[in-house]
């Protein structure tokens, strides 16, 4: 396996012809989770991927298993829970930006363990990817958090701030799972609302202890932080639609990258394509070609 990813996938629910959740009668019923996310578009690019979580005995964790099989995600990990139901999420997409309400609460992902991650882990894979929004689910989930970033192995965390979830430490929190990291991608803006940084450099120093760390300044640039040094490269211009799922799509791009051995500039610029097929997309998803043939297009 190339990649493990671990985190709590919904059913999201958006309206289909992209009207508001009050007044539209037709919606689209697709897999919302980020993790699941970057291994569906990790499949999709042409890797090994497998996602682990917990889903409950209902049909929308089946609909959830479908979906992410056939984009080849192998799901042999997830573990079915017959007292705790599979989360779901409504987008609404307002004049002002996209609102997310959640019904995740009590979830079968929410009472995640140590004891899975132990279990999860024991398969070997190159890298495990994980989000902050995994800790923000529960305490237990937390330390399954915890557990899973302090385990052997490679670790890319992206910090995925969700407000909404959490009580007030997720500056903490966040900063200490990212600390213990390999791999980091956080928003600009997003790392100034949690830690008060204002560039990608303050960002650096703050989160020194990455041994890549991906500053993602939303329409205009990512930076990276690497071994090799310091390297920019300008955002893709592209008419968003919605912008839910774009980081994962960065994600995807750039750990694609990473792992054919691609050079860094290349891992940013396969970041950016892959954020901007998702930003022009209504789901938080899309149908990626292989990584080769988007180099190929690159140029
Ligand atoms: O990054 C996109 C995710 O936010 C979305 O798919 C839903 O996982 C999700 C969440 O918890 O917000």
């Amino acid at each position: 396996m190339d990649v493990l990813t671990v985190g709590e996938t919904m059913v999201m629910v958006t309206p289909e012809a992209g009207g508001r959740l009050v007044s539209d009668s037709r919606f689209l019923l697709r897999p919302g989770g980020a993790e699941s996310n970057v291994a569906a578009l990790l499949a999709r690019l042409g890797h090994k991927a497998a996602w682990a979580s917990a889903l409950g005995v209902d049909p929308l964790g089946d609909l959830v298993l479908d979906d992410l099989q056939r984009h080849g995600v192998d799901t042999s990990l997830v573990r079915r829970d017959e007292h705790r139901p599979t989360a779901v999420y409504f987008k609404d997409p307002t004049p002002d930006g996209t609102r997310v309400y959640y019904y995740r609460a009590g979830s079968a992902a929410s009472a995640i363990t140590t004891a899975d991650i132990a279990h999860w882990t024991a398969h070997p894979a190159r890298l495990v990817h994980v989000s902050g929004i995994t800790a923000a689910l529960s305490e237990q989930a937390r330390e399954a958090t915890r557990a899973l970033i302090r385990g052997p192995g490679l670790v890319s965390f992206d910090v995925n701030h969700r407000p909404q979830l959490w009580h007030g430490d997720a500056h903490e929190v966040l900063r200490e799972l990212a600390q213990d990291s390999d791999i980091v991608f956080v928003g600009r803006d997003e790392a100034e609302a949690l830690w008060g940084t204002s560039d990608a450099e303050s960002v650096r120093a703050f989160l020194d202890r990455p041994r890549y760390l991906v500053v993602k300044d939303a329409a205009i640039e990512a930076v990276s932080f690497t071994p090799t040094g310091v390297h920019r490269v300008p955002s893709t211009k592209v008419d968003v639609v919605d912008a839910v799922g774009a980081g994962d799509a960065f994600a995807a791009g750039w750990l694609s990258g990473f792992l054919d051995d691609r050079d860094e500039v290349t891992r940013l610029r396969l970041g950016h394509y892959a954020a901007a097929r998702v930003l022009e997309s209504p789901s938080d998803f899309a149908e990626l070609p292989p990584a080769g043939d988007i180099i190929g297009k690159l140029g």
